[in-house]
């Protein structure tokens, strides 16, 4: 079965063509990156081998109720995770992603990493819906700011009010910021392709984005070391590391 621009669907493919011919022809793109795409850059991920939630459970440190009831085993986590962020930098895959946003006419990367490597590897419109680890909020006066400072003076203060901070991220049960949630969707919405990389699809509503794109039509390419939810129904599921693939896949050809 051939399908539009000769792609046939859901090809698990070692060959790379098929997807670059999809991905070259693009003119509107959505890219919805997981903890998978900074794995090469030694961030830990959150639920492979040697995950980050391997030692600590999501549920008893990545939510509200984990913070109230414990401020500073929860910042001691955070500052934890800081630690290692402070010392790495963008992989291939982050620079390939930030090397085809100049290219494309129209281009959205999603994140749901917290860690701000597709920032610091070029990337300028990436809507990151879990927040950003190096953003703190005050919980009395709301008010927010950059830090990078590692390790953390714990428990960290408002500057403004003196109130407590917590980490600027989206916690399990908070729900994301609309406009952030709502211009992602519609990136989704109007893209011509959503590449989808080293997300293991198991966090609602970013796993979402998915079946929406699958809804309007739009091709979708998955990248991952193995197989999720999502590759049963994706256009082209690609398996590979994504700091050698996306290189491969989305650097203009020579
Ligand atoms: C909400 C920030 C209401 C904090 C995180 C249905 C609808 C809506 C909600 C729910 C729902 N069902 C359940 C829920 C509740 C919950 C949820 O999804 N629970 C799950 C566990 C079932 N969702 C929420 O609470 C969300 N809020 O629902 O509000 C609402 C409803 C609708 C619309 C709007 C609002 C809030 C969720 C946000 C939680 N915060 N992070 C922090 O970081 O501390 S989530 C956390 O998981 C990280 O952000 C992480 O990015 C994210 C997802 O994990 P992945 O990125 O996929 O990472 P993982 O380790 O799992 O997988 C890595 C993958 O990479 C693997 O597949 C691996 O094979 C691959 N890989 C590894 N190396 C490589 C690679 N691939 C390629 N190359 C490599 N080298
Ligand atoms: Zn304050």
């Amino acid at each position: 079965m051939r399908d539009w621009h000769g792609v046939t669907r859901n090809e698990h493919c070692a060959d790379l063509e098929p997807a670059r011919l999809l991905l070259r022809q693009a003119r509107s793109v959505a890219v919805l990156t997981g903890a998978g795409i900074s794995a090469e850059s030694g961030v830990p991920t959150f639920r492979g081998a040697g995950g980050l939630w391997k030692q600590f459970r999501a549920e008893d440190l990545a939510t509200p109720q984990a913070f109230e009831r414990d401020p500073r085993a929860c910042w001691e986590w955070y500052d934890w995770r800081r630690g290692i962020l402070a010392k790495v930098r963008p992989n291939p895959g982050h620079y390939a992603l930030a090397d085809w946003e100049r290219r494309i006419p129209q281009f959205t990367l999603i994140t749901q990493n917290v860690d701000g490597l597709h920032a610091e590897a070029g990337n300028r419109s990436v809507l990151e819906i879990h927040g950003s680890i190096w953003i703190l909020r005050c919980i009395a006066c709301g008010r927010e700011w950059k830090d990078r400072t590692f390790p953390l003076d714990l428990l960290p203060r408002c500057g403004a009010c003196g109130g407590l901070a917590r980490p600027g991220v989206v916690w399990f049960g908070e729900n994301l910021n609309p406009e952030i949630w709502a211009a992602a969707e519609r990136a989704v919405r109007s893209a011509d392709v959503f590449l989808v990389v080293g997300t293991s699809a198991q966090v609602y509503p970013a796993a979402s984005l998915a079946p929406l794109a699958r809804s309007a039509g739009v091709r979708i390419v998955e990248l991952n070391l193995e197989p999720t939810p999502l590759s049963g129904f994706v256009d082209l599921a690609l398996a590979g590391r994504s700091g050698e693939i996306l290189p491969r896949l989305l650097l203009p050809s020579t």
